[in-house]
């Protein structure tokens, strides 16, 4: 391997199959753009740097590889942060690429001098500056191996100018390997027990069991053993929605009523109540021993492969029980509460209350939307609205910001769905709040000739807060935006397609021109202010 910092760093990244960077200028990384130029790596260049960063994660949430952002030293490296903790809650496999003053004046006050290490080290699971060019493609191959494995996350590399800029010939790296786990066969075996004997069993899924790349493993498991499956994040989509065992509107019957609830690949957190489900016993499976649950008492752990612990599961349930168990009462009234509760969601997806219910979008929506579009959502209520009524069909064809619940996810992962997908629906529903946070990146999707579709949920406030604030203190602040905002003009004066949207009969029709303008596009629909989404769940 031979030629410029920046050619090695590309070339080494080659091996991880990473053809495409996001990044937004700086000189400190302009050998970064000349090795992505001379090695024919595509460059997308945004208008934020958080944009950068969540787009390499939102890559890496589509494609299952690595997602690389190149940051400029300083101010560059700083702005990515919450999105670097975005994909170290997600387990996301992001490398950030940052530049650095060079070595050789450290500490005489260089422009944009600051060591991000330290900053760096608390959020990813390395954080190193490469020492010399020669050691350029070592660091870097060691920190895309550091990314890729179980628990995945990110990594960041700093390159010295000095560093970057220089020459070196190197001995080619042998080929890349990324250890796998194997669990304890025992561990797994007293899962396939539980399993055996359970009565009213539930299987909750998670993004790592999309990592792993372990769906077909969770199928075999879940219709041989007639085991229900609920997803959360990224584990939407790996059963399809329309499948006979994928429920997610029974959800709370299926919490309640369950007698074992296996959680793989997701920490038992919020978004399931913290682990505790009714009376049941609980079962905690996951990628990394370091991610068992130690907050709740669990019946049984596994931690590993997860296709592997599906599988060794499966082989000791079979064992135990000669033929499949009768669970034809528990799936027959799981089934019933997702009718109902779909039958019930009709009223309001078909809403013709003016000020618009924000959940007759969703209604217009899902009549237009093919089975493999990427629906991503950015905002709050308007986003918990999306989680509800949008169903997914295929692994990795949802991106929701996750657990870190940053907002200003929505642009950056948009531009990496276009990207990656370019025949596919990619809708990005954004809430007015959320859309503030990196709205000037439609300019990118415009620079790039990148169609999204973008629907805007505007109810002139933040929903999400100035409703609870209301309940908690009788009055609010700080959580109003200005009313009918004109935010399809901004996208609009960027050279996207803009739609303005008042009443409830004008989306489906708003939503089709905006498909049809072939421009990256902004619906942006007028919203009822005093509709708060109906939440059951403690977030905190
Ligand atoms: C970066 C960031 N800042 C603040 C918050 C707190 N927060 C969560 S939801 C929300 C309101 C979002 O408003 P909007 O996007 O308009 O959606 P709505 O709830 O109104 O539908 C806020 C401010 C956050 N999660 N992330
Ligand atoms: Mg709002």
């Amino acid at each position: 391997m031979q030629g410029g910092g920046g050619q090695l760093v590309m070339d080494t990244l080659a091996r991880h199959d990473v053809d495409t960077i996001f990044t937004l200028s700086g000189g400190h990384i302009f050998p970064l753009y000349d090795g992505a130029v001379k090695r024919d790596v595509r460059i997308f260049d945004v208008r934020h740097e958080q944009t950068a960063a969540f787009a390499a994660e939102g890559w890496a949430k589509l494609t299952r590889k690595l997602g690389v952002a190149a940051l400029t030293a300083g101010p560059g490296v700083t702005n990515s942060v919450s999105a670097v903790t975005t994909a170290s809650f997600n387990g996301s496999p992001v490398m950030v690429l940052g530049g650095r003053a060079a070595a050789s004046r450290w500490g005489m006050g260089s422009l944009q001098e600051f060591d991000h290490i330290p900053v760096m080290r608390s959020i990813t699971k390395t954080a190193i500056t490469a020492p010399s060019t020669e050691e350029i493609p070592g660091v870097i191959e060691a920190a895309s191996i550091a990314a890729s494995v179980a628990h995945r996350g990110p990594v960041f590399v700093d390159l010295p100018m000095d560093v970057l800029f220089g020459f070196a010939d190197v001995a080619d790296l042998s080929a890349p390997v990324i250890p796998v786990a194997m669990p304890n066969p025992e561990d797994t075996a007293r899962v396939g027990q539980l399993l055996a004997e359970a009565k009213a069993p539930l299987l909750v899924i998670g993004s790592d069991v999309y990592w792993e790349g372990a769906w077909e493993a969770l199928a075999h498991l879940a219709e041989t053993a007639a085991v229900p499956v609920i997803p959360n994040g990224l584990g939407r989509g790996l059963l399809p929605a329309d499948h006979d065992l994928a429920f997610s509107r029974a959800r709370s019957t299926a919490f309640k009523n369950a007698d074992l609830v296996i959680v793989a690949g997701t920490p038992l957190d919020f978004r399931l109540g913290f682990g505790k489900f009714g009376d049941a016993k609980v079962v905690h499976l996951v990628d990394h021993p370091d991610n068992v649950a130690n907050h709740v008492e669990v019946e049984a752990t596994a931690a590993g492969d997860l296709g592997t612990i599906f599988d060794e599961i499966l082989s000791a349930f079979e064992k135990k029980l000669q033929r499949p168990p009768d669970r034809t009462a528990w799936l027959d009234r799981l089934r019933q509460s997702e009718q109902e509760a779909r039958a019930a969601d009709e009223l309001v997806l078909q809403s013709d209350a003016d000020p618009i219910h924000p959940a007759r979008i969703y209604g217009e929506l899902r009549k237009r939307l093919d089975r493999d579009a990427v629906v991503i959502g950015d905002g709050g209520d308007f986003v918990s609205y999306a989680g509800k009524y949008v169903d997914s069909y295929l692994p990795g064809h949802w991106m929701d910001p996750g657990p870190f619940g940053c907002l200003g996810t929505g642009l950056g992962y948009a531009l990496a769905a276009r990207v990656v997908h370019p025949d596919k629906q990619i809708f990005l529903m954004l809430g007015d709040g959320a859309l503030g946070f990196s709205a000037m990146d439609f300019d990118t999707l415009v620079r790039f000739n990148l169609p999204v579709v973008g629907i805007c949920g505007n109810n002139g406030i933040w929903g999400l807060e100035k409703h609870p604030m209301q309940k908690l203190y009788g009055y609010d602040v700080a959580a109003d935006l200005q009313p009918g905002c004109r935010y399809d003009q901004v996208v609009a004066g960027l050279g996207g397609h803009g739609e303005f949207v008042t009443s409830p009969d004008e989306i489906g029709p708003a939503i089709d021109r905006a498909l049809e303008s072939g421009l990256p596009a902004l619906v942006n629909v007028v919203t009822d202010p005093k509709d708060q989404y109906p939440r059951s769940s403690v977030l905190a």
